[in-house]
């Protein structure tokens, strides 16, 4: 039998660049919530996929972005951590937003994100590949001048065009993984697809589905908790979560007339969690509020993030 090998794949860009649609395309599976909104993910998710004798380990880190919040700050320090112990990066870079003609707003911030994680990646001698996503929404000779821009800026051992969205692209780039993939052991068992337990995975989708419907309302002050998981006898599951909003007036729009917002949102994470598990699922949502709960130290125990960052 031939060698195994295994490749540590982090994944890194601005807010919105497409990273967690990346990896969820990489895998051929959802691992991770995807939205319109930026900050959708929270903490590094591993999404895992082989190929071959090949195991890919890819780590979906939080957008990198200039942080304020206590929250933001743990959020881009675990985004940077994850490069230590990875066998390549992929910087993904939202080509959409480098493009557009007048440059306001979200789509500023992400091109000056884009240069500030170039640069780091340059002064720290970290090289990695460059990975133009969203090339389905943008002219092609706009791409060119922007790549050439980009290589200039940063490290960068290979770009790849794709749309992550479609996934034009995106082979090439698994092709590349496996064939740098150093010699080694698999570090997850190999039907496995993610590394988070199925609660997570749970309230992952709730969350998706809160922000989807909520976004303009409560954008970031959102979290959602699995508090139980109960298996039936007849092969379907329990599911109760929470989800927390910062002020009494988020929870009203949350729940919405007549329980009609939070009753769509709970439909849709359900359907989505029946295809995610494969099997009947029961879902039951609360709405609470909970002042605070990004400054809390427990929460970020959860997430995985460092409190101090
Ligand atoms: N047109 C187009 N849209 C895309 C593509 N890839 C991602 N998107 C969209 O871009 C938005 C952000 O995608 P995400 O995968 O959540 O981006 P992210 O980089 O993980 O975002 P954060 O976790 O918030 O940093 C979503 O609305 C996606 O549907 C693509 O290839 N083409
Ligand atoms: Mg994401």
């Amino acid at each position: 039998m031939a060698e195994r090998r295994c490749a540590v794949v982090a994944v890194l860009g601005a807010p919105n660049a497409g990273k967690s649609t990346l990896v969820n395309t990489l895998v051929g599976a959802k691992v991770a919530a995807v939205t319109q909104k930026v900050q959708t993910t929270r903490t590094t998710v591993r999404g895992i996929v082989v190929h071959g004798d090949t195991q890919l380990v890819l780590i979906d880190t939080p957008g990198v972005f200039a942080p304020k919040r206590r929250l933001d700050r743990a959020m881009v320090a675990a985004a940077w951590s994850a490069l230590e112990g990875a066998d390549a990066v992929l910087h993904v870079v939202d080509a959409a937003a480098h493009a557009s003609g007048k440059r306001a707003g979200a789509d500023a911030r992400s091109v000056d994100d884009s240069a500030a994680i170039a640069a780091k990646l340059k002064e720290n001698e970290i090289a990695s590949i460059l990975v133009l996503n969203k090339v389905d929404a943008v002219p092609r000779p706009a791409l060119l001048s922007l790549t050439a821009k980009l290589v200039e800026e940063g490290l960068y051992t290979d770009v790849f065009m794709v749309s992550a969205k479609t996934g034009d692209g995106v082979g090439d780039v698994a092709k590349t993984l496996v064939e740098r993939a150093p010699e080694g052991p698999w570090l997850f068992p190999e039907d496995q697809i993610m590394d988070a337990p199925a609660r997570v995975l749970a309230a992952e989708i709730t969350r998706e589905q809160a922000m989807l419907r909520l976004h303009d309302e409560i954008p970031y002050d959102l979290m959602v908790e699995t508090e139980s998981w109960e298996e039936k006898k007849d092969g379907s599951a329990r599911i109760e979560q929470t989800v927390y909003v910062a002020r009494e007036s988020q929870r009203k729009i949350a729940i919405g007339a007549g329980g009609q917002t939070v009753k769509i949102i709970g439909e849709q994470a359900r359907k989505e969690m029946e295809a995610a598990f494969d099997r009947r699922i029961h879902l039951f949502l609360h709405v609470k509020v909970r002042e605070g709960w990004s400054e809390e130290r427990a929460l970020y125990q959860r997430l995985g993030l460092d409190y101090e960052a």
